[in-house]
């Protein structure tokens, strides 16, 4: 029996090991506004266990959370080291909500990442 319990945790966590490219993205910065400049958006990507993910394509499109301003859409440069930065001209700051494209070894998936633009 305790075999049988050792295998099937042995399993649990090789399928836990597949899982891992769970990618979860979050704002590294602290984005401001300024009429007619750019903000600048650093996101930072990490996996399951916390390690930096590069190597990724990522584009995202921006939406108001309580106005209509349309989207708006960025993309992100991979600096190297698990942070990607975009620019982009936003109407406003405020509070912002970004569905991104996160594309790895061909494979696209969507996330959600809410964040605050404060006004300079
Ligand atoms: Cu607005």
């Amino acid at each position: 029996m305790k075999r049988f319990i050792l295998v099937i945790g042995l399993l649990l966590l090789v399928a836990a090991g597949c899982g891992s490219d769970d990618i979860s993205l979050e704002v590294e910065n602290d984005p401001y506004y300024k009429e007619g400049e750019p903000t600048e958006i650093v996101l930072e990507a990490v996996d399951d266990s916390g390690e930096a993910v590069t190597g990724l394509a990522i584009t995202g499109e921006l939406e108001m959370e309580k106005m209509d301003h349309g989207t708006i859409t960025v993309s992100f440069d991979d600096n190297g080291d698990g942070t990607y930065a975009g620019e982009v001209l936003l109407p406003m700051g405020g509070e912002w909500i970004m569905s991104a494209t996160v594309e790895k070894d061909g494979k696209e998936k969507e996330q959600i990442v809410r964040f605050q633009v404060s006004e300079g």
